[in-house]
């Protein structure tokens, strides 16, 4: 908890070590000892981290308003021991120094986001943090394809998510309302699924080129968050059947779709046209995508008979192995025969899932993201005036107060890759609204999802959540005010 000291009458306060979002794996304060960041304070580092280095410079020079400048003979001192584990860090707060080591450039990353949580006033907590990760895919995924968001919003999305330690965001490129990405041999998919009128009720056309997508991806990558596009299919391909009717099973064309209903498109699985279609997006989505992870989506094919259902994705799944990728699909993928590495994101509120377990079981890994607990487009109460409310209503200590090992019977600790908070954009129509949505349930996902189990409390997050309130505030970020949290 926050102490307050005085200066000339103002209260300033400091923080404590452990008051960091994601809560640290092990926190051991010297209450008695602080460092003071001051106008001659440097950071100094090795030539592989210097782009990190530069960046805590940068944050904690915003911070302060003092010119804290990247130098040799630095007090804060960046180092890499890759004994560590890549994502890990250590952390050393004396009086006269700040000591940073990370397993990887990323790891370092890691521990400036805590090292920029904790700074207040010029002035740093002693002691000493040891910090990791629980799960390596700590996910955020926006739809696109409901409303669309500009690279530069994205970009703006990705500052807000990387002080929580969020290493993925995926991005859902495609549904029946709209086609988001360029894809440069099939154009009429963005002419058409991206131009006006596209979007729920119309109201969200665009779409990212090719080299929008690719700045998005660069600007991600600086940031140590890898991109996940999704292709959604069978299902969820209104948008691609009406650009090109050749994709439909009676090769008719079909009107476009604003409403919010799932599950009436289908690519049909007999054609060869399909898969001419599916190769090329595949191929063009994995070229664009430097990270090991396409998702082909998968879910909510309700309209596709079991039989075509499998069959098409006895074709589709081996294709982005082709491409050195990695195939993510929502957890209705599990139904069938998967090829080894394939990853199941599991999404339903219900308890169980046969399919799941049966892939578990077998040693494929699984992403959780139950929607009656990290779906960000639930309504946190009943008088919440944006999102939906199929999965229940999801408040702040909800989407905190759940373990993903516990989930589901079959899916345990070891077949866990990860946690990922998904956004769908039905309702959603611009940023701020994204940011009520997201904020500030997405912190509360984020600490499920690096801090180890032990760890966490909810009464300890809230008093942590309701400290960096302020932080959103400044960085103009409308989050919602909870009734749940006391903010300051
Ligand atoms: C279910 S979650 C969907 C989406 C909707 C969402 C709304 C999933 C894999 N499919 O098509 O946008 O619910 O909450």
């Amino acid at each position: 908890m926050a102490k307050q000291f005085r200066v000339l009458g103002v209260p300033l306060p400091t923080k404590q070590l452990g008051d960091v979002i994601p809560v640290p794996a092990v926190v051991r304060p010297v209450t008695t000892t602080t460092f003071t960041i001051v106008s001659s304070t440097r950071v100094s580092t090795v030539p592989e981290a210097e782009a990190v280095a530069g960046r805590l410079a940068a944050g904690l020079s915003t911070a302060t308003g003092l010119p804290v400048t990247t130098g040799d003979g630095g007090s804060i001192r960046l180092s890499l021991d890759p004994g560590l584990g890549a994502e890990a860090y250590r952390l050393e707060i004396t009086a006269g120094a700040v000591t940073l080591t990370g397993g990887s450039p990323q790891g370092l990353f890691w521990g400036v986001q805590t090292i920029l949580q904790l700074e207040c006033g010029g002035v740093l907590p002693g002691g000493v943090i040891e910090d990791r990760p629980r799960f390596p895919y700590r996910g955020a995924m926006l739809d696109l394809a409901r409303h669309f968001f500009t690279a530069d919003e994205i970009k703006a999305h990705i500052d807000q998510l990387v002080p929580f330690k969020i290493n993925h965001l995926h991005l859902h490129l495609t549904d029946d309302q709209g086609w988001r990405l360029e894809i440069p041999g099939r154009p009429r998919l963005t002419e058409i699924g991206g131009g006006p009128g596209t979007g729920v009720d119309g109201a969200g056309p665009g779409f990212l080129t090719t080299a929008a997508y690719a700045e998005v991806v660069a600007y991600a990558a600086d940031r140590f968050v890898g991109i996940v596009p999704e292709i959604d299919m069978p299902g969820h391909v209104n948008a691609a059947q009406v650009a090109y009717p050749e994709l439909t099973a009676d090769g008719q064309p079909v009107a476009p779709r604003t409403d919010t209903a799932v599950g009436y498109s289908s690519l049909p699985a007999g054609p060869e046209t399909t898969y001419a279609f599916v190769e090329d997006v595949i191929r063009t989505v994995a070229d664009l995508t430097p990270g090991p992870y396409l998702h082909i989506g998968g879910d909510e094919c309700h309209s596709t008979p079991a039989a075509d259902y499998r069959a098409f994705l006895e074709r589709v799944l081996p294709i982005p192995a082709k491409y050195g990728k990695t195939v993510i699909g929502w957890h209705e993928i599990a139904a069938v025969d998967l090829p080894d590495h394939v990853v199941v994101q599991y999404w339903r509120p219900e308890a169980d899932d046969a399919g799941t377990a049966r892939a578990a079981a077998e040693g494929r890994r699984v992403i959780m993201s139950p929607a009656d607990r990290v779906y960000l487009d639930m309504k946190y109460d009943a008088d919440t005036p944006l999102g939906l409310d199929w999965a229940g209503l999801i408040g702040v200590e909800r989407a905190y107060d759940w373990d993903p090992a516990d989930r589901l019977p079959g899916v345990d600790e070891e077949s866990l890759l990860g946690v990922e908070a998904p956004l769908w954009s039905e309702t959603l129509r611009s940023v701020d609204d994204v940011h009520r949505m997201t904020f500030p349930r997405l912190p509360a996902v984020a600490e499920v999802a690096w801090s180890p189990r032990a760890a966490r409390d909810w009464p300890s997050f809230r008093e942590r959540l309701a400290a960096y309130g302020p932080r959103w505030d400044a960085a103009g970020v409308d989050y919602y005010r909870s009734p749940e949290i006391d903010w300051r």
